[in-house]
């Protein structure tokens, strides 16, 4: 079988409970996905995927490495990728694949930080602009390029695949979004979307955060509280309760992040036609997916980096219609640290032996978890410990289908973006079946002792096996 072309559709910040197929906490204005749905439903969606590490530029480090974040050394937002780093595009590309990178690289810059691997590429600089964006070239160049950075994007790869199409060899194309990131501006032609529509506020937009470590407490990331003048673009209403002034800021957060979310879906049926028209739509695997998850309100939180599950989730989606059967759904506890091995063994080439993820072939090939013999637990480190903005303490932690741990172990173990602040350690355990939003901790629950000690257990057991190191003043049970 020809190895399949392969398009990589990365976008940012793209919550799970935004894209259609996944449900989401509101049943209209969430269905905002129609063609991610339609690469869902004639292909495969995974609903357990998570990232290793809730943050943009980890995150994009994992994917191209197949390695977690000790390994490649991209920690936090301060950390810049050093490219030379055995990365799936390279291997493709060795093995004669052609490859090409389009929109959001945030890697950092110049040198050895410049994307590698790829016949072609063209740039966002770091976050980059929603409107008339400056772009990067090969050739050490820049330009703007005028109109909106979504639309821009599917333009280029759209012209790099006609550049391409018709060569005996593959190809393989990411076209990584800004959208929707921070600050969330819409397309002008979606200005008034959603206006007329209720968007329910989640079950637990008014947390608390009782019952859970005080990490979640301090952390500065609350939609009523902390978003800006930039996010939220205009004045509040005068005389707006507290309780008034919170929901319409959740309003004016979740309208604009839909509507960046939809350009980013018409971008992809943009490419899904594209596919259909040049005849390649049976031999070429799409996937689409987000660097992370994001919180739309739950726990009254925008943004990430905690391992609560709104920020944990990517949302995964998969077609290729020689190997995935229509509609087929798994929750095996997939990890972005996983793709890269699944390209290289779907294109036939081996992957680099540094690499730590698992190959989803077999899941794609219609087993099930169990059948694939898939990993039963994930990993998990969050490292940018108490940045000036979002205030979230590092943690690590580990989840299986029914728990989830989660320790705050106190420090930034001197990573660049991270704070020299210490702060008291701190556990938290969640019975996922009996509290999936992960309201209350059990970790100080005497019935629960001894699933404490066995969650710890295997957090460092698997920490050991993946070669990372022990927090600080640690002591494993
Ligand atoms: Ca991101």
């Amino acid at each position: 079988m020809r190895p399949p072309n392969i398009l990589l559709v990365v976008a940012d910040d793209h919550a799970a409970n935004a894209v259609g197929c996944y449900g989401g906490p509101d049943g209209s204005t969430h269905r905002v996905t129609p063609h991610i749905d339609r690469v869902a439903g004639e292909g495969v969606r995974f609903d357990e995927c998570g990232c290793t590490n809730s943050l943009c530029s980890p995150s994009r480090a994992t994917i191209l490495t197949g390695t977690y974040n000790h390994v490649n050394g991209v920690t936090t937002l301060s950390t810049e990728f050093d490219a030379r780093q055995p990365a799936f595009p390279e291997l493709l590309r060795d093995a004669g694949y052609r490859t090409a990178l389009i929109g959001k690289w945030h890697l950092g810059h110049g040198g050895v930080h410049d994307p590698r691997g790829f016949n072609h590429w063209e740039v966002l600089p770091d976050q980059g602009d929603y409107h008339d964006p400056t772009f990067l070239t090969m050739d050490g160049q820049s330009h703007v390029r005028e109109g909106y950075a979504t639309d821009l994007i599917t333009d280029l790869a759209l012209d790099w695949l006609g550049e391409v199409e018709g060569g005996d060899e593959p190809w393989c194309l990411l076209v990584q979004h800004k959208a929707p990131h921070r600050p969330w501006e819409p397309a002008a032609r979606h200005a008034t979307l959603f206006d007329d529509e209720e968007i329910d506020l989640p079950d637990t937009f008014f947390d608390d955060y009782e019952g859970r470590a005080l990490a979640a407490k301090e952390a500065r990331m609350r939609v009523a509280r902390d978003m800006n003048t930039e996010d939220l673009k205009q004045e509040p209403p005068e005389g707006l309760s507290e309780d008034e002034h919170a929901r319409w800021a959740f309003r004016r957060y979740m309208l604009d992040y839909l509507r960046c979310v939809v350009a980013v879906d018409e971008g992809v049926g943009r490419l899904l036609d594209h596919l259909d028209e040049t005849g390649q739509a049976e031999d070429t695997l799409v996937v689409y997916t987000s660097d992370q998850g994001f919180f739309l309100g739950e726990h009254g939180w925008y943004d990430k980096r905690f391992m609560y599950r709104e920020s944990l989730q990517m949302p995964l989606v998969m077609r290729y219609p020689r190997m995935i059967e229509r509609g087929t759904v798994s929750d095996a506890l997939v990890l972005n640290v996983d793709f890269a091995q699944t390209f290289l063994d779907l294109a036939g080439v081996d992957p680099h032996p540094r690499m730590q993820g698992r190959s989803m072939r077999p899941l794609l090939e219609g087993a099930s978890a169990a059948e694939a013999g898939w990993r039963d637990a994930a990993y998990y480190r969050y490292w940018e410990h108490l940045d000036g903005i979002h205030h979230v303490a590092a943690h690590r932690g580990v989840r299986t289908r029914d728990r989830k741990l989660v320790h705050y172990y106190g420090s930034g173990c001197d990573q660049p973006g991270a704070s020299s602040e210490r702060i008291d350690p701190e556990w938290e355990l969640f019975d996922l079946d009996r509290d999936p939003q992960e309201m209350h901790s059990i970790a100080e629950d005497p019935a629960y002792a001894e699933d404490l000690a066995w969650m710890r257990g295997l957090l460092d057991g698997l920490a050991v096996e993946l070669g990372d190191d022990l927090p600080p003043d640690y002591t494993s049970t």
